[in-house]
């Protein structure tokens, strides 16, 4: 463990991505379930999906010029949709939206420029008919464990060496066991020796994950923060949600968990063509140059 932690702990400083089909909507990453849309009125969103290939270059340039050394990128959030070439879940971005491999694009731009490689996936499901009974239902929590652990397979198969696996859940349906987190840890690990784990399958794994606080944890642990205290997914300028931080403010939190001995995974949401919005971008720049100039984080 103490091997393979030693870049991360080192890095400090890193770029979540969150881009889903939520990105069309400009409005929020939970919109499915906020905004209460069936399925079919959901997918409807998939035609706006205008994700354009040499967007993950960008993203990777803008993050190593910020003075990022890892991104993560959600390669399924809630609703459901995966980013990547997924014969367990037919319901992906090359098979509908863009018709491209987004998780494809992102690794291979993240080798060329020597920057690491991370994936969010989530363990929840908004559209998967088992999810909601997996508390209750023991058929149902096999057949969608089963379900989860194809699609990891398929990531942590496919794509060569991955750094950093970022599960996520936001409520605690079931526990560790419900998640069959144990062996799905272990398969993990098996395919991937060196990767690092957060802690949201419900074990400890490698890392804590605060959110939207700067709160030093025992252990190792990664700060993870939205750019505007609202919302991880695009917000599009008409909401009139204002993106609070500056240069100045990224800097002071990046000072913080560097003295509390954390990182800080600082989230950016691409617009529904994959490009960040302008309002992130100067401050990112801002903190690019400051980082240069003063030694990195
Ligand atoms: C939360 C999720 O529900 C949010 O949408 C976001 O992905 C954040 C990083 O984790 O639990």
């Amino acid at each position: 463990r103490e091997q393979r932690m030693g870049w991360w702990r080192e890095a400090r400083f890193g770029m979540f991505i969150h881009y889903g089909l939520y990105s069309t909507k400009g409005t929020h990453e939970w919109a499915m379930a906020y905004e209460n849309y069936t399925q079919e009125e959901y997918r409807e969103f998939l035609k706006n999906m205008t994700f354009d290939a040499s967007m993950p270059e960008k993203w990777v340039r803008t993050a190593k010029k910020a003075g990022m050394k890892y991104i993560v990128l959600t390669t399924r959030h809630h609703e459901g949709f995966s980013l990547w070439d997924s014969k367990a879940n037919p319901y992906n971005s090359v098979n509908c939206g863009p018709g491209v491999d987004i998780v494809r694009l992102f690794v291979d731009a993240c080798r060329k420029e020597g920057i690491r490689i991370g994936f969010y996936f989530s363990l929840m499901d908004w559209i998967h008919p088992d999810a909601w009974k997996c508390a209750v239902d023991a058929q149902a929590r096999l057949r969608f464990t089963e379900y989860l652990q194809g699609m990891l397979k398929e990531l942590m198969t496919q794509y060569g060496k991955i750094d950093i696996l970022w599960y996520d859940i936001s409520r605690p349906m079931v526990s560790w066991e419900g998640w069959d987190s144990l062996r799905m840890n272990q398969m993990v690990r098996e395919l991937q020796p060196d990767i690092i784990i957060n802690n949201r399958s419900k074990l400890e794994e490698d890392f804590g994950t605060p959110e939207e606080k700067i709160d030093a944890e025992k252990g190792d642990w990664e700060a993870c923060m939205t750019f505007n205290g609202i919302s991880w997914g695009y917000i599009d300028s008409d909401s009139c949600v204002p993106y609070s931080y500056n240069a100045h403010e990224i800097i002071r939190m990046l000072c913080k968990v560097t003295a509390e001995g954390g990182n800080l995974l600082l989230n950016v949401g691409p617009k529904p063509d994959g490009s960040l919005p302008d309002e992130v971008m100067k401050p990112l720049e801002t903190v690019g140059a400051w980082l240069a100039k003063n030694g990195s984080a």
